[in-house]
C-alpha cells in the first residue's frame, strides 16, 4: 500500500504517461476489435481505463467524471484526451484533498475494507493489468503499440538487436 501522496503521485504520473501512449496508438477503426464474440473491445477497455479513474470518487475524493455513456461512441482521439484530462484531475484532487493520514482510511470496496493506500495500488495493477490486454488486441488489429516496461518487437528490430522470441 502506499503510505505517502508524493510517492503515489510520481508512480502514477510515471504510468499514466504510458496508458495515454498507449491510447494515442488507437485508431476509430480498431476500437471494435475483441478477441471473442462479447468479450470486450479495445474501445470498452479504453473506456473502462477511464471509468475506473472516476470510480476513485467512491473512495472520498471528489473530481469531474468523464461524463455520460459508456464511451463506445467515442473517437480514438477523444479516448486518448478523455483519459488525460481525468487523470489530471484525479491527481489534483488527491493532492488538494488528502494528506498523508488519509492512506490509511478504510473505505467498504466489494464488502472488504480496504485501506485508501491500498485502493490506489491496486488502481495502478489494474490499470496495467488492462493494458496488456490491449496491446495483443492492438496487435491483432494491425496495430504498434508503444514500448511499456520494454521495447516493443519493432524498436529490437530497428536498433539491429535479435528480438526476443
Ligand atoms: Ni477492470
Amino acid at each position: 500500500m502506499f503510505n505517502s501522496i508524493e510517492n503515489f503521485v510520481e508512480e502514477w504520473e510515471r504510468e499514466a504517461k504510458m496508458t495515454a501512449g498507449l491510447l494515442d496508438t488507437l485508431t476509430d477503426e480498431s476500437l471494435a476489435r475483441r478477441i471473442v464474440e462479447d468479450r470486450r473491445t479495445l474501445g470498452d477497455l479504453a473506456w473502462h481505463l477511464i471509468a475506473s479513474i472516476q470510480f476513485m470518487n467512491a473512495l472520498g475524493l471528489s473530481f469531474e467524471g468523464a461524463g455520460e455513456g459508456d464511451g463506445t461512441n467515442r473517437a480514438a482521439f477523444a479516448l486518448a484526451q478523455g483519459y488525460r484530462s481525468i487523470s489530471d484531475r484525479f491527481i489534483d484532487a488527491i493532492q488538494m484533498q488528502w494528506s498523508d493520514a488519509n492512506l490509511s482510511d478504510r473505505v467498504e470496496i466489494a464488502g472488504e475494507a480496504w485501506s485508501n493506500g491500498d485502493s490506489l495500488r491496486f488502481a495502478l495493477m489494474h490499470q496495467a493489468h488492462h493494458r496488456g490486454q490491449m496491446t495483443v488486441l492492438m496487435r491483432q488489429a494491425g496495430l504498434r503499440p508503444p514500448g511499456l516496461y520494454g521495447p516493443a518487437y519493432e524498436t529490437w528490430v530497428e536498433q539491429g538487436m535479435a528480438p526476443r522470441a
